[in-house]
C-alpha cells in the first residue's frame, strides 16, 4: 500500500528531490498544485524547523479534504559568515545570482576557512501531529561554480573534491540534507503508522 503526502513548497527543485527519496520507498508526492492549493507561507521564523512548521500548518489549514502535509525549510550556513545566509538563503540574492554574490563575499576567505553546512528542516503535519525532523551536509565553500545538476547553492558547495551539482541525483540524495531528513521522517511514519 502506497501512503500519499502533500509537499508544501513552491520550490520545484525540491519537489523532484522528494519524489526521488520517497517514491521508491513507498510514498507518493502530492505537490500544492495537484492539491489545487495556492499560496505562499510567509517566512516570518528565525529557525528551519519554525519555518517549515509555518509552511506545513499554513498549507494544512487551506485544504478541504484533509491529508498529511510535509514542508522543507533550508539553507546553506557558512562559518565565515558568522552562519549566514542560513535561514534566508531564499532571500540573499534571486535566484541564478545566489552563488555568485556567495563567492564574490568570499573571495578573500583562504582555503581551509570555508567550511559550510546546508541545513534542512522537514516537518510532518496530520490531525493532532506535528513532527519536526533535521538534517545536515557538512562542507565547504568551493572558488568557482562547477557542475549543472542540483539548484541553488550546489555549484559551490564542495563535499569530497566534487560539488553537489556534479553528482548524479542519486549521488547527492545519499549524502544530502534532505535526504538525510526524509530519512528520519520515513523511519518515524513506519515506526508511528506502520506505513
Ligand atoms: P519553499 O519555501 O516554497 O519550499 P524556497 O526555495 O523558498 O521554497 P526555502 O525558503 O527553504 O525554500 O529556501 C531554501 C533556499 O536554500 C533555496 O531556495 C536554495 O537557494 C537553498 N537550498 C536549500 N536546499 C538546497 C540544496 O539542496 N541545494 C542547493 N541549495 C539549496
Amino acid at each position: 500500500m502506497r501512503t500519499e503526502l502533500l509537499f508544501a513548497t513552491n520550490n520545484a527543485n525540491k519537489l523532484r528531490e522528494a519524489r526521488e527519496i520517497l517514491e521508491p520507498l513507498g510514498f507518493d508526492i502530492i505537490s500544492m498544485k495537484e492539491a489545487g492549493v495556492q499560496i505562499e507561507p510567509d517566512e516570518t521564523g528565525d529557525t528551519f524547523v519554525r519555518n517549515a512548521e509555518i509552511k506545513a500548518c499554513d498549507v494544512f489549514n487551506e485544504l478541504d479534504i484533509r491529508m498529511p502535509v510535509i514542508a522543507d525549510d533550508s539553507g546553506l550556513c557558512v562559518k565565515a559568515l558568522g552562519g549566514r545566509p542560513g535561514v534566508y538563503s531564499a532571500r540573499y540574492a534571486p535566484e541564478g545570482e545566489r552563488c555568485a554574490k556567495l563567492l564574490e563575499e568570499m573571495k578573500d576567505v583562504p582555503k581551509g576557512e570555508r567550511d559550510a553546512y546546508f541545513e534542512c528542516a522537514i516537518v510532518y503535519v496530520d490531525k493532532y501531529v506535528c513532527e519536526s525532523f533535521t538534517g545536515r551536509c557538512e562542507g565547504e565553500i568551493g572558488f568557482e561554480e562547477r557542475g549543472e545538476n542540483g539548484f541553488g547553492y550546489d555549484p559551490v558547495f564542495v563535499r569530497d573534491g566534487r560539488t553537489l551539482a556534479e553528482m548524479s541525483a542519486e549521488e547527492k540524495n545519499a549524502i544530502s540534507h534532505r535526504g538525510a531528513a526524509m530519512e528520519k521522517l520515513v523511519a518515524y511514519l513506519r515506526e508511528s503508522y506502520g506505513v
